[in-house]
């Protein structure tokens, strides 16, 4: 019973509008709160700011052409809310608008299916001053604006549609994925608050395209990682459930059963965490069901038993800014709950995160048998320093590595019966990374610039991109 790939896999790639476009405040649009943490991360890192980016915004007709020359069937990319409500709501940016309408054109132009995220951590800086932006209830009623406008536009070029990319990693890295003003970053609360609104603006998404697009297509795109216990102890599997229900089930279970994990609630509720959810909004959740679930895959995490008398206090996740292995700042702590920690099994990329393909085939599956709705990759790939030759190549094998395992994986998913309706790596071109500038790149085009000098920004195709094209070929084998 091995099918492979159907003949209508969709296979591409996927960036985000602030990581790669540029002309942050070009032709009318005005700052997000990505454009503004960039800025700090230049001032305090040196990493690049998402001012110029990749420049996609004036280069996108020649990374169509390169999507297509890969053979490209989709593309996964986001909208910027500021580029087409400056404000945040109010007057539509005509000029703003048109770049999408341009490139929709251009992707259908060449038989490329767009996937279309609606929010990919740009809230409009204008909502941050207003009232401070996801904490404030009032964002959802403003995104309901802003989606409805984008949808309706679309509506006769888009069928599948992403909402709000990765809430779990938002939760977890709340102050770099989403603004949030120095004297409430004590306040853990406020995490699953924002998490809460967001829930609300997924299902409001996810009942407009119902609403509006004619055989669209919806969910949300999730950060997600399978829990592994650090041994076979008993105490060490728990606290793997435990992590696996407040980090992963706790978004899925919103998405498609309309309520929150019982134990991740009562563990939230204990610890004076738990959102505040007002009247009507379950019944709310519960209507705006997802059609299939998109998921962003890169690594497999680990948790081990955290006795509630450790002494330790809770905490999020660390982050490695250096790219030397080993740098990592910290883990998840939850005392009583569960420590998350390094697997000693597996290797990892130089920013610390483990690599492993079986995790892939083992989300797909317990994901599609718990919830049996359609999957697709929005996400998957390595993240690493290409090193440009003096005959301007790329020779990045391990790339080419790290995502033929995780094919063979999701291949073998499908073997066993997971409906799988696209893959889209991670990253079509090289472009900003979320924490690292462009030190840390994962595209099948080199985009030629350093941190400090965005010089040219010329295009530059990487070994996997002729890798990556056989592949599309031979629809997933090589
Ligand atoms: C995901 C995000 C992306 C992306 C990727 C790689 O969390 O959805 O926007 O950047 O991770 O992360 P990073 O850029 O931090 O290496």
């Amino acid at each position: 019973n091995k099918k492979g790939f159907s003949d209508d896999f969709l296979w591409g790639a996927a960036t985000s509008a602030y990581q790669v476009e540029g002309a942050a405040f070009t032709n009318g649009k005005k700052a997000s709160q990505q454009d503004i943490i960039n800025q700090n991360n230049y001032k305090e890192r040196g990493f690049a700011t998402a001012e110029i980016a990749s420049d996609h915004y004036h280069h996108y007709k020649e990374d169509v052409a390169l999507m297509k020359e890969m053979g490209f069937s989709t593309y996964r990319f986001s909208i910027s809310w500021s580029r087409i409500f400056p404000d945040g709501v109010g007057e539509v940016n005509e000029e703003g608008i048109q770049f999408y309408r341009n490139l929709i054109a251009e992707l259908h132009a060449n038989n490329i299916e767009p996937i279309v995220t609606l929010y990919h951590y740009d809230l409009p800086w204008a909502l941050v001053e207003k009232y401070n932006g996801w904490l404030d209830r009032q964002v959802v009623k403003d995104f309901e604006y802003y989606a409805r406008y984008v949808i309706t536009e679309f509506k006769d070029q888009v069928k599948y549609w992403t909402t709000i990319n990765e809430q779990s990693v938002i939760v977890q890295y709340w102050t770099t994925k989403n603004y949030v003003p120095k004297e409430l970053q004590s306040n853990n609360q406020l995490r699953f608050q924002i998490n809460h609104h967001m829930n609300l603006a997924h299902a409001v998404a996810c009942k407009l395209v119902h609403e509006i697009v004619p055989n669209g297509q919806v969910g949300a795109a999730l950060g997600y990682s399978p829990v592994y216990p650090l041994s076979s102890k008993p105490e060490d599997v728990m606290a793997a459930q435990n992590a696996h229900d407040l980090r992963n089930s706790y978004y899925l279970d919103i998405y498609f059963k309309g309520e929150y994990t019982k134990a991740a609630s009562i563990y939230l509720e204990e610890h004076g965490l738990a959102p505040i959810i007002e009247k009507g909004d379950m019944e709310l959740i519960k209507e705006g069901y997802s059609d299939f679930l998109a998921l962003n895959y890169y690594a497999s995490e680990c948790a081990k038993a955290c006795p509630i008398n450790s002494g330790k206090k809770i905490r999020f996740n660390g982050v490695n800014y250096s790219g030397k292995k080993g740098e990592i700042s910290g883990y998840e702590t939850h005392p009583g709950f569960y420590e998350m920690c390094k697997n000693p099994n597996l290797d990892t990329t130089d920013w610390d995160w483990a690599i492993d393909p079986i995790g892939l085939e083992y989300i797909l599956r317990d994901i599609y048998t718990r919830y049996g709705k359609p999957l697709m990759i929005t996400e998957n790939g390595l993240g690493a320093f290409d090193k440009l030759t003096v005959d301007k190549k790329i020779h990045d094998d391990y790339r080419i590595s790290y995502l033929r395992e995780h094919i063979k994986a999701m291949s073998r998913a499908i073997d066993y019966g997971v409906e799988m309706i696209a893959y889209c790596p991670w990253s079509a071109i090289d472009l900003l990374s979320t924490s690292n500038g462009v030190k840390k790149r994962y595209g099948f085009v080199y985009v030629d610039r350093t941190d400090d000098d965005p010089k040219q920004c010329e295009r530059i195709r990487k070994d996997s991109f002729y890798w990556y094209k056989k592949v599309i070929e031979n629809n997933g084998r090589e």
